[in-house]
């Protein structure tokens, strides 16, 4: 069969699990947050990555289900490193969000209860959206305001690679903002990305929303992001997406 009609199977049959990327502090590199990152364990083709996937479920619309099975398992994670690992544990989870899924009637009532199912505090909870998922839809807007009035934060993924990231700073109560790994590559090497970068640490600071940047892959490049200002990172000089065994390792405190 087609990997996109055994993709609706694969969520009943436990064939999907979560690894968990960690944001890391960029001056200490501790982890103060993961982000959630889906794969499917085909029983043929072995782990399948979302980009192989995801597009095709937001095409069918099943990526409302697979994302509220992800939701849920995120919360759950989230919920036991708090209750295992303590003030070690990561403050919050971040989990991917479709635009599909933000424009789904059921969608708020879905978030609130897969933290409710965990037991866990809205304010553990970051939902990561892309300007293209939300520009233009106002039901996607209005959903965004609900879950920030629950005190779930949302960050603007991929920030800087869409078309109007700048009005839905206006329109959309976001909490922070993920510098798309993009200008991240060459920032040591390319005037016009550190201008990039720069010109949205600015930004970020004076709308007091907090900066992630994606994708760092060299020393050279986090000490060029903390020189400009960005206090938060994510990419493979610290971690790879992590199964939550290897999450609880780097947080537990050293013996
Ligand atoms: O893990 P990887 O780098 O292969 O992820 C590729 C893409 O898949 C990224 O854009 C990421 O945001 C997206 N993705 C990963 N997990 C999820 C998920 O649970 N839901 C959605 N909607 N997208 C996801
Ligand atoms: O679109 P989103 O930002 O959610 O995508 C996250 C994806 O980025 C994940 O699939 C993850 O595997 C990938 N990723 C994370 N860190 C790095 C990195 O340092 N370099 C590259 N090339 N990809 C990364
Ligand atoms: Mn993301
Ligand atoms: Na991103």
């Amino acid at each position: 069969a087609e990997l996109g009609a055994q993709l609706r199977d694969a969520i009943e049959l436990g064939q999907l699990f979560l690894l968990y990327q960690p944001i890391v502090r960029l001056d200490d590199g501790r982890t103060t947050a993961t982000e959630a990152l889906v794969r499917w364990r085909h029983p043929e083709r072995g782990v399948v990555p979302p980009c192989d996937f995801i597009p095709a479920a937001e095409q069918t619309g099943l990526i409302v289900a697979l994302g509220r099975w992800v939701l849920r398992e995120a919360c759950r994670q989230q919920a036991r490193w708090l209750r295992d690992l303590g003030d070690e544990a990561p403050q919050s989870v971040s989990v991917n969000v479709a635009g599909r899924q933000l424009t789904d009637p059921q969608f708020v009532a879905d978030v609130v209860a897969a933290l409710d199912d965990a037991g866990l505090d809205a304010g553990r909870l970051t939902l990561e959206v892309t300007e293209t998922a939300v520009l233009d839809r106002a039901e996607a807007i209005a959903a965004l305001h609900a879950l920030r009035g629950l005190r779930v934060k949302l960050a603007l993924d991929d920030f800087g690679t869409a078309a109007s990231s700048l009005g839905l700073l206006l329109t959309c109560p976001v909490t922070s903002l993920k510098l798309d790994r993009t200008f991240v590559d060459g920032i040591t090497t390319v005037a016009r990305q550190e201008a990039v970068a720069t010109a949205v640490i600015r930004m970020a600071q004076a709308l007091e929303l907090s900066a992630v940047a994606e994708g760092i892959e060299t020393e050279a490049q986090a000490r060029m992001l903390r020189s400009l200002g960005y206090r938060f990172g994510q990419g493979y000089l610290y971690a790879r997406p992590l199964a939550p065994h290897d999450v609880a390792a780097l947080s537990a405190p050293a013996l």
